[in-house]
């Protein structure tokens, strides 16, 4: 069943186009910065909030989830590395399983941990296939999940994956190079899950420059994620343009 906050987002992307999804990781800034880019990138024009990361301590994300309501007041999603981070004070999470891989810790393991956590805090749970697209050189979740990615040249196999998500129920895809990937997921792929995949579809990694940004946002994916290039650059003008890039302004 789609919850409040699905359906807001599924409105919203109707009227203005794919959403623009900033990604916070409470491993690599503390919770002042977290706060701080919260507030900017909301003036700015961002629709919603990812906190996620892979491998936050103990105490982290509670600070870091605190000191983000604080600042700000846009839709906060976790996006978790693991059940650990299902914290509370987060509106929604991407309950995602890792579908592109074959580890059972994060194909089934950690939705198992994570369940009762997303109850107890009443956090709407956003079915979710990630699935993680080769990007050059290996990326963090591939090492962390200890998985493969799919070829990305390997267009009928993505689908493959989109399609076997789709029928299990899960209504969105995010298709992952993985953060700070070299090459981000590539245009025509993304092109090939909106006309035939049938899911609302995520894409983020890697997406550094507004233009790599223009290219996949105009074709409609109902969302577009950025995060480490936040991290080091961050002044209102360049945090404007990644808005009007993904609103396609
Ligand atoms: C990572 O897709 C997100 O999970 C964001 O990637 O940090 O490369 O923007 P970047």
């Amino acid at each position: 069943m789609i919850g409040p906050l699905e359906q807001q987002f599924l409105d919203r992307r109707a009227e203005v186009g794919p959403l623009w999804a900033v990604l916070l990781d409470p491993d690599s800034l503390p919770p002042q910065e977290l706060a701080a880019t919260a507030r900017e990138v909301q003036a700015a024009g961002a629709d919603l909030l990812l906190v996620g990361g892979s491998s936050a301590a103990p105490g982290v994300f509670e600070s870091g989830m605190k000191a983000i309501r604080e600042q700000s007041t846009l839709p906060v999603v976790l996006f978790p590395g693991s059940y650990h981070q299902v914290v509370a004070g987060a509106h929604g999470i991407l309950f995602q399983t890792l579908l592109s891989g074959r580890n059972p810790q994060y194909l089934a393991e950690e939705q198992v941990m994570g369940a009762p956590r997303v109850l107890a805090h009443g956090i709407e749970p956003i079915p979710t296939a990630y699935l993680l697209i080769e990007s050059g050189v290996p990326t963090t979740v591939q090492k962390v999940s200890g998985t493969q990615p799919l070829d990305r040249d390997d267009h009928e196999r993505v689908l493959h994956h989109v399609w076997a998500a789709r029928m299990m129920g899960m209504r969105w895809v995010y298709l992952e190079a993985g953060s700070g990937a070299q090459q981000p997921v590539p245009v025509e792929l993304v092109r090939r899950v909106l006309s035939e995949g049938g899911v609302n579809l995520i894409v983020g990694g890697g997406l550094r420059t507004p233009e790599s940004i223009r290219e996949r946002a105009s074709l409609g994916p109902a969302m577009i994620v950025t995060g480490n290039v936040l991290e080091q650059r961050r002044d209102a003008s360049f945090l404007r343009e990644f808005a009007q890039a993904v609103h396609g302004e």
